[in-house]
């Protein structure tokens, strides 16, 4: 707008175009005098206008594009306009394409930890983990009305071809691994169509765990209603996660016991009131094998494609918790706002929760296309593969989330903090069609490790248990939750691996059945310690008072369950008819529901404690039907593979 100020130094770029001769003149002419003015220019004048000119071609260049992609846009948007909206848009979301590098999905950077505060302000930046923006919402709340609807529950299903008597019309299919691309809308388990709960061909036994059932959920529907957990002395509930953990637990085990009334309502409370929008912390574990494994377990069981819309919702919540520096996922993680962090007191997390997620995030991805949750679970297989601090494939119990190393070394257990590691080794590996040999080595060493450095005998009996090691100090102590191993190892066995295992399964379940035999209710305590010494002692199984407590856990009736599956031997279900019975005359509340006791020493008091856990539904009474069943297609162990909290889910590649 100004004319340019004369120069005052030689540095200074004059570049003077003269107007009266610019056009008047022949081309030659004036190239001759662009070119004379240009040579008289010095070197860092030219340099400078030729930047000049490089950086307006560049800028003309990028404003052409961007104009470009505007046009385009505007181009679409008002086609789209005029295109007619289908009528049913697909149930399920397009699958995802999985990140290359799962760093780099969205959402997976390391996060800091950050401590945790149930109570206080809320969180003023409340942001679903996978965007749960507006329309997205809109877009689920349609699709949902359009599943869910009253009359519909089992539409899905229907057409499916499955029904509720389990009277398949389609032709079988295999399940797929992950790998292959999932289909959509994906197919709920074929072999679902074996499972007949007709009440009329239920043996007496098994009409016993239908009326233990029933009583327990009816304290749970009447006191507990879409509450976490009954109590139900006082007739009230406790909360958790405020998820309705009971009825998402208990799903399954209604669908096979064929309590179809049961199901239906609660499948409604899941469609209408399950929302996973809310400012709560879940234990990532627990919540993972509970609220995950149970809806998946629904979804192939029913074939109602609600379950697994649920899950699919629920495992994108769950995926800050992997943020970490380490990978090593946190304990915790806010589902409403997908802060995720480590307990109050440390940052480490806990091994067998870690390494026990794999199962149900795997099974996610091979669902719903969307890879991110395998590759994050399977990521912490890898790692803890990898580690420094076993003992003959034996692990510590604690993991550091920035480190992602082991802490606490030293220390060795099958029980508390460790005990699932192992049964997911082998149950990832089963799951997966027997392929994945990492697993398998892993696991066959553990078995190895627990051999060498674990096991010992009792007296009188000479009952083998598993004790613990405390740098290097054996101690006779065993958790009620060991009582998994005898059925993990009889699986293995019949998954092909050495026979040696089923008969340490074999005589572990002997043991863990001698934890309730020797007690006087009949029920076994919460931790048990053997007798080393020939004494005049009379019990192998010793209880200090802090432990003789019994919390309804599932692990001794699932053992009894895959031994007598597997060996056919009636005695396991003779067992397993003994601890229902002493639970029906310890645990149950008259008015509804049962309890964990506080002692299992004093049939004249056992302090019951005003506590049913979910997984007494979810697990112990699932697999005491199971026991009593003589079908061995009742969910079979060639198809099925259980997940820790007796959620069954498809093997893959079944046999
Ligand atoms: C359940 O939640 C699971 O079985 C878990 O593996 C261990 N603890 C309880 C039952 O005891």
């Amino acid at each position: 707008m100004y004319p340019p100020p004369a120069p005052a130094r030689r540095d200074f770029i004059s570049v003077t175009l003269s107007p009266g001769r610019s056009y008047d003149g022949g081309r030659g002419l004036r190239r001759r005098s662009c070119w004379r003015k240009w040579k008289q220019l010095s070197r860092l004048q030219r340099t400078v206008v030729l930047f000049l000119l490089v950086v307006l071609m560049l800028f003309g260049l990028l404003s052409y594009v961007h104009v470009a992609d505007e046009w385009a846009a505007v181009d679409s948007r008002s086609a789209a306009a005029w295109q007619m909206r289908p009528a049913n848009p697909p149930v399920l979301p397009a699958p995802q394409k999985a990140a290359e590098n799962p760093e780099a999905v969205a959402g997976l950077s390391p996060q800091k930890p950050q401590r945790h505060f149930r109570r206080g302000p809320p969180n003023l930046q409340i942001r679903a983990p996978e965007g749960d923006s507006q329309e997205r919402r809109q877009d689920q709340a349609q699709r949902r009305a359009e599943v869910v609807g009253e009359a519909g529950w089992g539409a899905e299903a229907q057409r499916d071809g499955l029904s509720w008597r389990g009277a398949g019309t389609k032709p079988q299919q295999g399940t797929e691994p992950p790998g292959k691309k999932a289909e959509f809308p994906p197919r709920p388990s074929p072999k679902a169509a074996r499972i007949q709960p007709n009440p009329a061909s239920q043996n007496a036994r098994q009409k016993a765990v239908v009326d233990a059932f029933l009583h327990a959920w009816a304290g749970y529907r009447k006191f507990a209603w879409g509450h976490d957990e009954l109590k139900p002395l006082t007739r009230s509930f406790s909360e958790w996660f405020g998820l309705g953990l009971t009825l998402i637990d208990a799903l399954d085990t209604m669908w096979i016991l064929g309590l179809k009334k049961e199901f239906q309502e609660a499948r409604n409370w899941v469609s209408k009131r399950l929302l996973f929008q809310k400012d709560v912390d879940v234990n990532l574990f627990e919540s993972t094998i509970r609220i995950l494994g149970g809806l998946l377990s629904a979804f192939h069981l029913s074939g109602d494609v609600l379950f697994l819309k649920k899950a699919e919702d629920f495992g994108n919540r769950l995926m800050p918790a992997f943020r970490t520096p380490s990978k090593i996922p946190y304990s915790d993680v806010n589902i409403g706002t997908g802060v995720a962090h480590p307990p109050r007191w440390t940052s480490d997390s806990t091994v067998a929760e870690v390494t026990s997620i794999q199962l149900e995030f795997r099974e996610l991805s091979r669902l719903t296309g969307d890879k991110k949750f395998q590759e994050a679970a399977e990521e912490v297989t890898r790692r803890v593969h990898g580690l420094h601090g076993k003992l003959d494939g034996l692990v510590p119990m604690f993991i550091n989330t920035n480190s992602g190393s082991f802490t606490h070394l030293g220390v060795f257990t099958l029980g508390a903090r460790a005990d699932s590691y192992y049964e997911y080794l082998l149950k990832q590996w089963i799951q997966g069609g027997k392929k994945e040999r990492q697993l398998l080595e892993d696991y066959l060493e553990a078995v190895d490790g627990i051999r060498k450095h674990l096991l010992a005998r009792s007296e009188p009996r000479k009952l083998t248990f598993v004790g613990e090691l405390n740098h290097g100090r054996f101690s006779a102590k065993m958790d009620h939750l060991v009582c998994f191993l005898p059925g993990t190892l009889a699986l293995g066995a019949h998954h092909g691996l050495p026979a040696e295992h089923m008969e340490l399964a074999q005589a572990l379940m002997d043991t863990c059945y001698q934890m309730y035999r020797q007690m006087e209710t009949g029920l076994s305590p919460e931790i048990a310690h053997f007798n080393l010494h020939r004494t005049k002692a009379v019990k192998d199984v010793q209880v200090k008072a802090a432990d003789r407590h019994n919390l309804l856990r599932p692990e001794t009736v699932e053992s009894l369950f895959y031994l007598h599956r597997l060996t056919g031997d009636r005695k396991y279900q003779d067992w397993g008819w003994e601890i229902l019975r002493s639970f029906n005359t310890y645990t149950r509340v008259p008015s509804g529901g049962y309890s964990s006791i506080s002692n299992v020493q004093d049939p004249r008091h056992p302090q019951p404690r005003d506590k049913m856990e979910s997984f007494f539904l979810g697990e112990t009474l699932k697999y005491l039907y199971l026991l009593f069943s003589d079908d061995p297609d009742l969910l079979s162990l060639d198809t099925y593979v259980f997940n820790t909290e007796a959620h069954p889910l498809p093997i893959w590649a079944p046999s």
